[in-house]
Parts: structure tokens; C-alpha cells; sequence
């Protein structure tokens, strides 16, 4: 009898001790002056709004306690956008909002979403992303050493150049196009016979204006922010790939902070890539996105339907027919052939299963 009370006894002021030790180091919290946040591209774009709406979520669910502050265009990276992934997870900088195209030189399971007309449609996308395939590509990319807290997306990437109408693999022959320094996009065009060329953002659109290059491919969400009618004339919406975005935290960085914190840092992501997500996919889906803004997200303001501007600025828009399409596809099964196996095929298999529910 004796022998149990001293038991219990012992164990009341275990558990005592090790409560007092939580509130301790919640208590013990010091967080930085300043978070710092990598974003390739400025505030103005769908991507960067959503990157400040982080940080400003992050500040007001924390009780001002944590102060993330976005470097837009690269510039804690002297704008090697293809860095980011490095960076982060060594420390250099703490929060994240990237392009996974931007981290595929070094998490190559990101290649899947850079295989040429696979995912096609956002419904495949967003299985993907909740599904099995999304969640192993999660543990390739937390591996390394980065906390992964959200999805969020730069959008279907579309060409435009200045010569001619693209509705043909051969009508990109000959053309020079500036591509990311990622070396799958190098491989696409190649086999295209264009001629692609590695350039940052950060001096891409210099090179657009000095006409360094015939086109380049990038997402609406991009295109409407740097008007591109004003130097390329022609746009073919083929949705060849899709860029999804990933928000987040350098892993010793979110391991510092207490549980409240990062239930509140995590909140805070997925509020804001919903709705960076929406504004991306804003009139791209029909209603859907516009719907969301309205009433999840209290947005009154929709934004402009992207390629009726670009046609209202002269730009000739070509729509590829599902043959039209197939042509193109077919064209690039070499580059399924080379990148698969850098994927992993067992996370193609599942991006396939993942779609096909
Ligand atoms: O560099 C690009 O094309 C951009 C802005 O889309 C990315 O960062 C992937």
C-alpha cells in the first residue's frame, strides 16, 4: 500500500516536472528580429501577393510574435532563382514561397510536374498534390531539410514568341526561347528542335525587351503582371506543364519554435495558398476560383480576365484542339524516357493511380 502511494506520488511529480519544463521552454521562446522569406518574383505578382499574405497571417496569428519578411526577386540570392532550395535548407534564409521548378535540379521528384501534357487539367493537379504521389514527393523535398506546410501554384505555363503562331512541334523549330535553368526544360525544346536558352527571371524580361530571344513560356498569373503583349505578339494556351508553388520553413527553424507557433505558421500557409491558389487559377476554371475569392476569401475586387487583356493589347491567342495537342505530346516521349527514371518511376506509377481515381 505503501510502496504504491510513494509510486504515485513519484509519478505526480514526474508529470508535474515535465509540464513545468513545456510551459519553461514555451516561456523561453526568443524569436529573431526578422524572418527572412525567398520569393523569385515581385509583390505584384499572384505568387508574391500570396507571399506577403504569409507573412502578414503569419504576424497577426502569432500576436506579432514572429515577423517573416518577404525578399522579393531573389535578392538574398543575387537572383539565382535556382538556388532557393540550397538556401533554405541550409539556414541562409528561414520561410519559403517557390517554384518547384525553381528546387528541381536538387528534389528531381519535382520533374513530374515537368513532364510535357501529363498532368493536363487542375483536377489532376490537385490529386496529385492530396494524393499518394504528392505525399512522397513531400518526403523527398522534407528530406533534405525544409519543413513542407503548403501547396500553392504559379499556374500552366504557356509559350508566346514573337515570330509566329505556334500549333505544331515544328513551329517551334528554330526559335529561341528562354527557358529556366532546369535542365528537363532544356531537354523539351531541344526536342522541339527550338533553341532554348538558360536565363533568370531577374534579367529576363531585359532580355525580352532587347529581343535577346524570340519567347519564353511562363503562367497567366506572370504574364498579365509583365504584360508580355508588348513584346511578344503570339500565345499558344497548351498547358504543357504545370509549376506548382511550395510554401515552406527551413527545418531547424521549425523545429525552434513551440507547438502554438507553428499550429499558427502552418494556419497561417494554408489560408494564404488557398488563396494565392485561387487568384492563380482566377478565370482559368471557369467559376470555381472566382467563387472562392468571393466567399472564402471576402474578395470584392475580382481580377481582370487575363486573355481578354492580352487579346484587347493586340496579342493573337491560338487554343490547341485535343489533336493538336496529341501531336505535341507524342513528340515529347523521349523526354518521358530519360526523365521518368530521375522522377522515380514508382512516383509516376503513383501520380498515375493518383489521377486516375
Ligand atoms: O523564372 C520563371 O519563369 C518563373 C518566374 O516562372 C519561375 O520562377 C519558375
Amino acid at each position: 500500500m505503501k510502496r504504491t502511494r510513494f509510486l504515485t506520488v513519484l509519478a505526480a511529480l514526474a508529470l508535474f516536472s515535465l509540464a513545468a519544463g513545456m510551459v519553461a521552454a514555451q516561456g523561453s521562446f526568443k524569436p529573431k528580429a526578422e524572418y527572412t522569406m525567398q520569393v523569385n518574383v515581385g509583390p505584384a505578382f499572384d505568387w508574391g501577393i500570396g507571399a506577403q499574405r504569409w507573412a502578414d497571417l503569419v504576424k497577426e496569428k502569432t500576436g506579432g510574435r514572429v515577423n517573416v519578411k518577404p525578399y522579393f526577386g531573389s535578392s538574398l540570392l543575387a537572383g539565382k532563382q535556382t538556388n532557393w532550395y540550397q538556401a533554405v535548407a541550409d539556414g541562409s534564409i528561414d520561410f519559403v514561397v517557390e517554384s518547384t521548378i525553381n528546387a528541381s535540379t536538387v528534389i528531381r521528384a519535382f520533374n513530374l510536374f515537368n513532364l510535357p501534357f501529363f498532368l493536363g487539367t487542375y483536377e489532376n493537379v490537385d490529386k496529385i498534390q492530396a494524393g499518394k504521389a504528392g505525399a512522397a514527393i513531400v518526403k523527398e523535398f522534407e528530406r533534405g531539410g525544409i519543413k513542407f506546410l503548403a501547396w500553392g501554384e504559379n499556374g500552366f505555363r504557356q509559350v508566346t514568341n514573337s515570330k509566329r503562331e505556334i500549333k505544331t512541334p515544328q513551329d517551334l523549330a528554330g526559335l529561341k526561347l528562354r527557358v529556366v535553368g532546369s535542365p528537363i526544360f532544356v531537354d523539351i525544346f531541344k526536342q522541339f528542335g527550338a533553341d532554348p536558352v538558360n536565363m533568370n527571371w531577374a534579367d529576363a524580361v531585359t532580355g525580352f525587351q532587347q529581343k535577346v530571344v524570340d519567347g519564353q513560356e511562363n503562367p497567366k498569373s506572370v504574364l498579365t503582371v509583365v504584360k508580355i503583349w508588348e513584346y511578344h505578339k503570339y500565345m499558344t494556351n497548351w498547358n504543357y506543364v504545370l509549376d506548382p508553388l511550395v510554401f515552406g520553413v527551413n527545418m531547424k527553424v521549425w523545429n525552434s519554435f513551440p507547438k502554438d507557433i507553428q499550429k499558427a505558421i502552418e494556419e497561417a500557409a494554408v489560408e494564404a495558398a488557398g488563396y494565392q491558389k485561387a487568384l492563380a487559377r482566377a478565370h482559368l476554371d471557369g467559376t470555381k476560383s472566382l467563387d472562392i475569392l468571393k466567399t472564402k476569401y471576402k474578395v470584392t475586387e475580382m481580377p481582370i480576365e487575363p486573355f481578354k487583356l492580352a487579346v484587347d493589347n493586340g496579342m493573337v491567342i491560338t487554343n490547341l484542339t485535343p489533336a493538336q495537342m496529341q501531336a505535341f505530346k507524342d513528340a515529347t516521349k523521349p523526354i518521358y524516357d530519360k526523365w521518368i527514371p530521375q522522377i522515380g518511376k514508382n512516383i509516376y506509377d503513383l501520380a498515375v493511380q493518383d489521377m486516375n481515381k
